[in-house]
């Protein structure tokens, strides 16, 4: 981090000259397991890690933000909080602040400028939320300007509808919710109805190793809106209010068939696998995790259909060497919405290495060279800097 806070330090004093009043931050999530539930109102089990996104600001004695994106070649943005926002006419990041702002606005706030300056860590195009976490630290900066800390539920779904008004992804909540709220040492395991979360312990000893593909997800809002689209035709069909109240007993005596009858099928038993993950990570049963994990990844394969070829391999890459390595104890699969992104593995700690070189050894990204691999740890939610 000593590497972001010099970054940003540097970008901030260039862009705008001087140092800031103060600086935020919003970690990445990757989801352990609950893939595609959360918009279905189902049960997530995500928790924060240590890549994030931060940003340095400086109140105005105006009504003028201006943003500089470090990451971005220092591009900047300005626009006036005290007029409509539209959209940036290149979109990109600029159109993620600028959402998170306008949804802020529309919601009734009256904000003050401010000077942002952004910079972050999360592989882009990785499915760890790099979006969300700016969305979410947005939202923290402009309100520290007003002196103010946010409700991290709130915030997470005012970023969530930024998402999905602004930007157009009608993504659920959880990762604005684990960007916002995540517990250090723990899963979160949210009820993305109730909005309720639970941190679940990860027992010391389990190691959380995220391995990126190398496959980057491009444009996806149109596979991702069309899967929540069968989804609530399913729903629809079955006569529920979302796939949260469907059973597969419902699934089977209303005689689905397709595609639908396979997406519902993923939410039905991806909830149950939920439920079972957290209660298996609290009694720090990896095997059960393990198995959990290989079914969820199965079920996106085969039902859900989000997986990519190269992603598969890597999972099961990723599953064979914990099952021989670390005797089974553990297991992997896609994390995220898919098309290509990260698989996420629990593994012993004491397997880390072991199965790291295996993985390094046997699987090549499409570019031809080794994997990215981030051994996580699970770290609190978005809030102050000191
Ligand atoms: C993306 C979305 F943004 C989340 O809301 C979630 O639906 C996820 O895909 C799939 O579980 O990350």
């Amino acid at each position: 981090m000593t590497d972001l806070a010099a970054r940003l330090s540097a970008g901030f004093a260039a862009a705008f000259d001087g140092s800031p009043d103060g600086v935020v931050r919003a970690p990445g999530r990757v989801n352990i397991i609950g893939e595609h539930t959360d918009y279905n109102d189902g049960f997530v089990l995500p928790c924060a890690i240590p890549v994030e996104t931060r940003i340095a600001w400086r109140a105005r004695p105006d009504t003028t933000v201006r943003v500089v994106a470090i990451e971005f070649a220092n591009e900047q943005d300005e626009f006036d909080v005290a007029q409509p926002i539209e959209h940036a006419p290149d979109g990109g990041w600029r159109d993620y602040v600028r959402a998170m702002i306008a949804t802020l606005v529309k919601e009734g706030r009256t904000l003050r400028g401010a000077d942002l300056a952004i910079v972050g860590d999360i592989p882009r195009g990785a499915g760890l939320s790099s979006s969300a976490s700016l969305e979410v630290a947005v939202g923290h900066a402009m309100l520290a300007v007003l002196g103010e800390t946010p409700d991290a539920t709130k915030i997470a779904v005012q970023a969530q509808t930024a998402e999905n008004d602004f930007v157009g992804m009608k993504c659920g909540v959880m990762d604005q919710l684990a960007s916002a709220a995540s517990v250090a040492d723990a899963a979160l395991l949210i009820d993305c109805r109730s909005l309720d979360t639970r941190a679940i312990p990860i027992p010391a000893g389990t190691a959380i190793v995220i391995i990126h593909s190398g496959v980057v997800r491009g444009l996806v809002e149109g596979h991702y809106n069309r899967r929540r689209a069968e989804c609530e035709e399913a729903a629809r069909i079955l006569g529920v209010p979302k796939l949260r109240d469907a059973t597969l007993d419902m699934i089977a005596a209303a005689g689905l068939t397709g595609d639908v009858l396979a997406r519902a099928r993923h939410v039905v038993t991806e909830d149950d696998r939920v439920i079972a993950a957290a209660e298996a990570l609290a009694s720090d049963d990896l095997r059960t995790m393990g198995r959990l994990m290989a079914d969820s990844h199965a079920s996106m394969r085969d039902d859900f259909q989000v997986t990519v070829p190269k992603v598969d391999e890597l999972a099961a890459t990723a599953h064979d060497l914990i099952a021989t390595l670390c005797d089974g104890q553990g297991g992997a699969r896609m994390t995220g919405g898919g098309f290509g992104g990260a698989v996420v593995a629990l593994m012993p700690e004491s397997g880390v290495e072991a199965v790291t070189a295996g993985i390094r050894e046997r699987y090549r990204t499409p570019a031809g060279e080794a994997p990215e691999i981030m051994v996580a740890r699970a770290v609190a939610g978005a809030g102050n800097v000191d």
